[in-house]
């Protein structure tokens, strides 16, 4: 008989990769309604308290780690300590990211490097050090947060476009090769959502009016809203539960329809 317990996380280890604030942070609120034990990172101890405030002001007893997830020692210690200490890793979310906006001929090498390291790289890295924990356990669920540049591109964000689209593919790749454990890895692909990460592109005008880009975005999207981070809450319970058991290898967007949307006629 179907029950909607195959949404429960009760007693799962959720691993939310920065998410001191922003989408981490709801989508690990999320989880832990759900019944997960919350575990994330960021990379300082100012966020670090700000997050702990956070998570306890609404009654999560989350445990964070200060840890660059670009750097493969350090996520293997966080991740040795969490196995130690509660256990397996039950869920990842590979949500810590960054964007540089800079137009393709203008950006330094180091710069297009960077955004690849931490969006495409760290996923590797991360999911790397978790993987054989949930091979012994007999399962485990990726969640690699794309976006909707996995499928699209647009002026200024190259290394960006060119991470999270490799992002897609990397999580096609986890889900063919570790589906036969049980493990399954999917993708979820955020519209335009209201974070510190966008904040730039919503500036209000020197005369108060909005952003242009605000106001292009609400047209282009059929919801005619941006996204807020509470959105993706219930699609990544679905994809860190056993709801989602036979879903592998698939990008959930949550984008409010824009990717169906060719806009509407000026
Ligand atoms: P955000 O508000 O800028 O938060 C990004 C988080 O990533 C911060 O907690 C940051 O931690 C962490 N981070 C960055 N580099 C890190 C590193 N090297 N090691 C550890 N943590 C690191 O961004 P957001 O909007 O919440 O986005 C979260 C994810 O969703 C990103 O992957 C982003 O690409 C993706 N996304 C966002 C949107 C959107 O419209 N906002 C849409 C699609 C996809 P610190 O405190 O250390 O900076
Ligand atoms: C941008 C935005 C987007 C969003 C998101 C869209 O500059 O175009 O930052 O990249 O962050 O990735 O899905």
């Amino acid at each position: 008989m179907w029950s909607m317990d195959c949404f429960s996380l009760e007693g799962k280890v959720a691993l939310v990769t920065g998410a001191a604030y922003g989408i981490g942070f709801a989508i690990a609120e999320a989880l832990a309604g759900a019944g997960a034990k919350i575990v994330f990172n960021c990379r300082n101890e100012k966020n670090m308290e700000k997050a702990m405030a956070s998570y306890a002001e609404k009654g999560i007893k989350a445990k964070g780690y200060i840890c660059d997830v670009t750097d493969e020692s350090q996520v293997k210690r966080m991740v040795e300590d969490i196995e130690k200490t509660l256990g397996t890793v039950d869920i990842l979310v590979n949500n810590a990211g960054i964007i540089k906006r800079i137009p393709m001929t203008e950006m330094a090498c180091e710069e297009f490097r960077e955004v690849i390291d931490i969006d495409l790289v760290a996923p590797f890295i991360v999911s790397k050090a978790v993987i054989p924990g949930m091979i012994k356990k007999g399962h485990g669920k990726i969640i690699n947060i794309c976006s909707m540049m996995s499928e699209l591109g647009r002026e200024t964000v190259s290394a960006y476009a060119a991470a999270k689209g490799g992002l897609k593919m990397l999580t096609k790749n986890i889900a063919s090769e570790y589906g036969e454990y049980n493990i399954q890895c999917n993708g979820i692909g955020p519209g335009y959502i209201a974070t510190p990460q966008t904040a730039p592109l919503r500036e209000k005008q020197a005369d108060g009016s909005p952003h242009p880009f605000d106001r292009f975005i609400i047209g282009k999207t059929p919801a005619a809203r941006w996204g807020v981070p509470e959105d993706l809450g219930g699609p990544a319970v679905f994809l860190a539960s056993d709801a989602s058991n036979f879903v592998n290898g698939h990008v959930l967007y949550v984008d409010g329809g824009i990717l169906a949307y060719i806009g509407k006629q000026p």
